[in-house]
């Protein structure tokens, strides 16, 4: 793995996002063409299209529903809808949908060591957004620690490692096979005493049963507690978007289990349509922190509702290319 240029690092701290990301997001996000609307009513075959188009880009079934009626209730009070007015009233409504979800990750002074506790099935991209959030904030001038959670590979404590070294990030760590809720434990003491502020604290995506998995983690949470009652200050659910509807069944069953306070959502520079945040923003209160748009430690950015429909709804996405 490669580090990034300086100019490509200033971008990813806020500056010429949008242009960054139509270029990094893979052509296929979005909700494909909509020039089809233009001078239509929208009458029943119309809002059929559509809908076959959101459910095409992930956005579910529920969502989608929401999507059609806003529509219909809205436009019908418009007699003429041309297809700007249509394409306005569709912008409208998904923003009314992700607007509410997008805060932005704040680590305020009074909480220190800030804890983050990231979970996520195996593969979703812990680990790499851990490397990516120590990057950030070590940017920011904040001290960090990584916590080596993910007890059950070794692999998994070796990968972590290696972040910490091309951030130089110290790293707590155990053998493998070790209590997670013990690595995490003396993390946050070994942070409390060093004065550092935040934890980031990686943890397995897999045991040998899920639900087995559900109850480390809710271990984890409770052993936290224990040293300060308010942590952890984060529970980071990292889903890869390309998993489409899953992801959403996912964030659903780790946000019953320990009550998520952040999403970061990863892979979006790979197959993902990227409806799944509206599926996802439709049906649970847990904002979107962050977005990965590659393997890098620069390639994150954070989360804009705005921005964000304005890339699903460019004519640049996939139809365009004939691949829907
Ligand atoms: N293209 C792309 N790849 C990513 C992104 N985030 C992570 N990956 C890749 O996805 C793979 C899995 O990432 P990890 O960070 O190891 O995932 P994990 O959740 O820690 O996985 P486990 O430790 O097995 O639970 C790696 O090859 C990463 O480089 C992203 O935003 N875009
Ligand atoms: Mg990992």
């Amino acid at each position: 793995m490669t580090e990034r240029t300086d100019s490509q690092e200033a971008d990813s701290y806020g500056t010429g996002f949008f242009s960054r990301l139509k270029e990094r997001l893979h052509r296929r996000l979005g909700v494909g063409r909509l020039d089809w609307l233009a001078g239509r009513r929208l009458d029943d075959e119309l809002a059929e299209q559509l809908e076959d188009q959101l459910l095409l880009a992930d956005v579910g079934v529920d969502a989608t529903q929401r999507i059609i009626d806003g529509l219909r209730r809205r436009s019908t009070k418009n007699t003429e809808p041309g297809s700007e007015s249509l394409r306005q009233l569709l912008r409208d409504i998904l923003l009314e949908i992700l607007e509410p979800r997008a805060h932005p990750l704040l680590i305020p002074t009074a909480v220190r060591p800030f804890l983050i506790l990231m979970v996520g099935v195996n593969g979703s991209g812990k680990t790499t957004t851990i490397g990516k959030l120590a990057k950030r904030f070590s940017g920011q001038g904040l001290s960090v620690l990584l916590a080596a959670g993910d007890t059950y590979r070794a692999a998994a404590i070796e990968q972590l490692q290696a972040w910490g070294e091309r951030n130089a990030t110290p790293v707590i760590s155990q053998e493998p096979g070790a209590d997670p809720a013990a690595v995490i434990f003396d993390a946050f003491e070994a942070a409390r005493a060093r004065g550092t502020d935040v934890v980031l604290a990686d943890t397995a995506g897999r045991l040998q049963t899920q639900a087995g998995l559900m109850r480390e983690l809710e271990k984890i949470v409770r052993v936290a507690g224990s040293l300060d009652e308010t942590a952890p200050h984060e529970k980071m659910l990292v889903l890869d978007a390309s998993l489409g509807q899953n992801a959403l069944s996912q964030a659903v069953e780790f946000h019953e289990a320990i009550g998520l306070t952040g999403i970061a959502m990863t892979k979006l520079d790979g197959g993902a349509r990227g409806g799944i945040l509206l599926a996802i923003a439709d049906r649970l209160d847990v904002p979107f922190r962050f977005l990965g748009i590659g393997e890098h430690a620069d390639d994150m950015e954070v989360f804009d509702a705005e921005q964000y429909v304005d890339a699903l709804l460019e004519p640049h996405a996939a139809v365009e290319e004939g691949s829907t």
